[in-house]
């Protein structure tokens, strides 16, 4: 297959300035009639995209064309004769059933839906399925009125009625011109929850959320967030809300977590509907964040969106740090940062060090799909972030509005928003632009150095940043890095804090001499996407957890240390040692059991605290490595510090305990976040009073949170209750698909004694269904990503299962399975034996000539 690159845009050669498309809805047979106005603007034939559907007729101005007027292949249909202006009619048919890809038109639990981005349209009707050519829509819809009371399209409705043969229509008009990449179209039977927001300058705007019979009270919390986002929009970024109203469908069968179709949001149910008996907090979060983020794209996306795909971070990188900013906002700073840290650091440093990297704006690619990754989404929100840090809030914000007002209503390119900061700062944006063309993880190295006491008044410390190779570009140029930093002393800092922007490969700064120890907090706030190397010792570190004014700082000083521990016991494990007791326990016990004694910071932080570096960045410092030593250094960890800090964990459980009747807010849920946290360690030293308090906790659990903490502390227990308690919990859920997810997932972690065999029965229960991406994700992506022991056992029993699956869901849903292949993308870190059994499973997977989509993860995780 030939990839598309991003040297070769060419604009459209025509301009399509309105669309009208008439949908006869039918779930086997799907008419779709377009009505185009086309105008010339560069010469050559019309080519329009188009796959998996029948052409029916063409017709130019009114009159049918022949069959041999027109070429159709499998992609496209290419009219080569064509005038200047003209009006295009095409009538197509497609099966909305039989689509397992979930992209385009396809069926949901009998409800009609779609997903469009990045290129499902054209698996709808011919068109030029390209985010450049924006057009004004208008839809008519035409169903079965008692099967699909319900019909939705983008925009205002401006007509609807009865027709004859019990069906009913209605017909969509949306005034914004758009790509047909944000086209939406919805029809069946719902539940409707209604509320309204009143705008900055007075328009009441109905919301509306449409959800399966029965769901509607699940969307309360969905809706309250999508009231906070537009206000929270109005105010940080003065944007208002266009169209006269917005609604948003939660659907059970969904490739994404959520799309942004312009007013007419379409969710992932897993992402919309939520109670306390039903979600977890971290459900509630990310509810909320889902919904600021999509609605967020409204202008971040829509009114401006992106001239090809390859500018996909424009509207994505943007978006996800709005919805972060937004989420400190409501849910407070510095834990709402370590929250994103610590996935950054899990899911994008995975990407950008291993055989998938790929610049924050790639140029080129086989299957868009594919590149909807952590590096678009995370690391392009890091670059947003940095330009806030290095600009100042109030010239980033002087950019954000030069680019609302510059380009709103066009499809613009990374280079247009970055000439908006230059013209509010009057900075050379020049070496910036390096972050979006160059892929990999910089390091960045700090060193103090000793001076000469007299005559010498300051003391130096020196930064140089080195970016390893990664697949397809060896070499690397120095990035400009904005480092805040600052001078800590037992009594807290001795400076304010200083912001050092570094654009070559090393960088000395001098700063006065104090006269008591001091140590240096680097990068506060994470200023920047690096990994630190910093040569700060344990009592620096100790000294940072104690006194750093920047709590993120604060947090990873902690963190730090427990990645030096976690790595020097995992290389322990691995050569067949037990880790001496090392030195540094006693003192990093301590500081961690004054901040949870400590009144002054919240419990979520304290729980964050508390919480060791992940798996998988343990994983990367330490690599090559066995990682099941990995995991088992994490254990061992976990007990050092819950023997450590037993009183103060069983103190502080009992104190969170009682959280009175339950509220989503960030507060309660800090509360059962740190109760958890002190479950779990507790745990991890088989304290008999964990099994019981476990115990006790599900049996008297009101909210899921608790529910399911506890069955999970359960599980890692073993013994006698768990089968039990997992049966009971399965029948008491069985009948709501988000939380049998949750069930799945939680199997799909255990340690079974059988092993693998254990979750193929998994696979073979009746209630697991292959076909829903949630579901699945539950399963196979919760083994791969959660199950160390079994996932990666030596005889490879656990890697030929996730091929096995990869491949099954390839058959149906190749972006799917794509994005869960992305599992095995950490191979290269793990030992040599490893390493061969998943090179083997990648070989089969490409020998089956598998999808475009799964073929290019295969390709590229296996290296050329
Ligand atoms: N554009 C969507 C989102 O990120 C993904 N389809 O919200
Ligand atoms: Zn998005």
């Amino acid at each position: 297959p030939k990839p598309t690159r991003l040297e070769d845009y060419t604009p459209f050669n025509f301009d399509l300035s309105e669309s009208r498309f008439d949908f006869r809805l039918d779930p086997r047979q799907t008419t779709v009639r377009s009505l185009l106005s086309l105008t010339r603007t560069a010469p050559g034939p019309l080519v329009l995209d188009g796959e998996n559907i029948d052409l029916v007729s063409v017709e130019i101005d009114g009159r049918l064309l022949k069959r041999t007027a027109y070429r159709v292949t499998q992609t496209q249909l290419i009219l080569d004769d064509v005038p200047d202006q003209f009006a295009l009619n095409i009538t197509t048919r497609c099966d909305p059933s039989a689509n397992t890809t979930l992209m385009g038109l396809y069926v949901s639990g009998g409800r009609f839906c779609t997903q469009c981005e990045a290129e499902g349209f054209r698996r709808i009707t011919y068109y030029p399925d390209r985010p450049d050519v924006m057009s004004e829509f208008t839809v008519l819809i035409d169903a079965d009125k008692a099967a699909y009371p319900t019909l939705l399209a983008n925009g205002n409705m401006i007509e609807a009625g009865d027709i004859d043969g019990g069906r009913h229509y209605a017909i969509w008009h949306d005034p914004f011109p758009k790509p047909c990449y944000l086209f939406a179209l919805v029809a069946g039977e719902f539940d409707r929850l209604d509320d309204s927001f009143i705008t900055m300058n007075g328009r009441t705007i109905p919301l509306e959320i449409y959800v399966d019979p029965g769901d509607a009270p699940k969307a309360a919390y969905a809706m309250d967030s999508l009231k906070r986002s537009m206000a929270w929009d109005e105010r940080a970024f003065g944007r208002e809300y266009d169209l006269d109203r917005f609604m948003i469908v939660a659907v059970r069968d969904f490739n994404f977590g959520a799309m942004e179709n312009k007013g007419l949001n379409i969710f992932n149910s897993s992402l919309l509907l939520a109670d306390a008996q039903t979600a977890t907090d971290l459900n509630f979060e990310r509810i909320e964040s889902v919904v600021a983020h999509e609605y967020f794209h409204n202008w971040t996306g829509n009114r401006i969106t992106c001239r090809d795909w390859f500018q996909l971070c424009l509207k994505e990188g943007f978006t996800v740090f709005r919805d972060q900013e937004f989420s400190a906002d409501q849910r407070g700073a510095a834990v709402q940062r370590i929250k994103d840290v610590r996935a950054l650091r899990a899911r994008q440093f995975a990407e950008d060090n291993g055989p998938l990297a790929h610049p924050v704006r790639p140029t080129e690619y086989l299957k868009i799909d594919n590149f909807y990754t952590a590096t678009i989404y995370e690391k392009g929100a890091e670059l947003i972030r940095m330009l806030k840090t290095w600009l100042g809030d109030a010239t980033f914000r002087k950019g954000c509005d030069i680019y609302f007002d510059r380009l709103d209503g066009t499809a613009a390119t990374v280079e247009q928003f970055i000439a908006c900061f230059e013209a509010a700062s009057g900075e050379d944006m020049h070496p910036f632009m390096q972050w979006y063309h160059q892929a990999g993880t910089p390091r960045l190295t700090v060193e103090r150095h000793q001076t000469p006491t007299s005559p010498v008044i300051s003391q130096v410390v020196s930064f140089s940043q080195m970016t390893p190779p990664t697949p397809g570009q060896a070499d690397k140029a120095p990035l400009m890095i904005p480092i805040r930093w600052q001078a800590i002393g037992d009594d807290g800092p001795l400076m304010d804090p200083q912001l050092t922007v570094m654009t070559t490969d090393t960088q000395t700064v001098s700063y006065p001499r104090f006269d008591v120890p001091h140590s240096l907090s680097i990068m506060q706030g994470f200023s920047a996407p690096a990994i630190l190397r910093s040569d700060a010792t344990t009592e620096d570190l100790i000294r940072l957890m104690g006194q750093d004014p920047d709590a993120f700082n604060r947090w990873e000083a902690g963190q730090t240390l427990a990645r030096r521990l976690l790595v020097d016991c995992a290389r322990a494990l691995e050569s067949g040692t037990m880790p001496e007791p090392d030195p540094a326990l006693g003192a990093f016990f301590g500081a961690l059991g004054k901040t949870l004694r400590d009144d002054s910071f919240d419990d979520a932080f304290k729980a964050l605290v508390l919480t060791q570096p992940t798996g998988m960045e343990v994983l990367m410092a330490a690599a090559p490595i066995d990682p099941i030593a990995v995991s088992e250094a994490g254990d061992w960890l976990a007990r050092a510090v819950a023997d450590g800090l037993r009183n103060d964990l069983l103190q502080t459980y009992a104190a969170m305990k009682d959280s009175g009747p339950f509220s989503p807010d960030a507060a309660s849920a800090g509360r059962r976040a740190l109760k958890g946290r002190c479950l779990s360690l507790l745990a991890a030293r088989f304290d008999p009073l964990a099994a019981s308090l476990a115990a006790q906790q599900l049996d008297d659990a009101t909210n899921m949170t608790d529910e399911i903490g506890a069955l999970i502390t359960l599980s890692r227990l073993g013994g006698q209750r768990v089968e039990s308690s997992m049966e009971s919990f399965f029948e008491k859920w069985k009948d709501q698909p988000l939380v049998l997810d949750k069930y799945y997932s939680v199997q799909a972690m255990r340690h079974h004694a059988d092993g693998i065999h254990a979750i193929i029965r998994l696979a073979e229960t009746p209630t697991y269904e292959r076909s829903n991406p949630n579901r699945v994700r539950a399963l196979v992506g919760g083994f791969a990503m959660g199950n160390v022991r079994l996932f990666h056992r030596l005889d490879g029993s656990g890697y030929r299962f996730f091929a096995d699956q990869v491949l099954d869901m390839d058959g149906r849903n190749p972006s799917v399975a794509a994005r869960l292949l992305g599992a095995f993308e950490i191979w290269r870190k793990l030992d040599a034996k490893r390493q061969q059994l998943i090179r083997d499973q990648l070989d089969r997977i490409i020998a089956t000539r598998p999808s475009k989509n799964v073929l290019e993860i295969a390709q590229r995780m296996r290296g050329a």
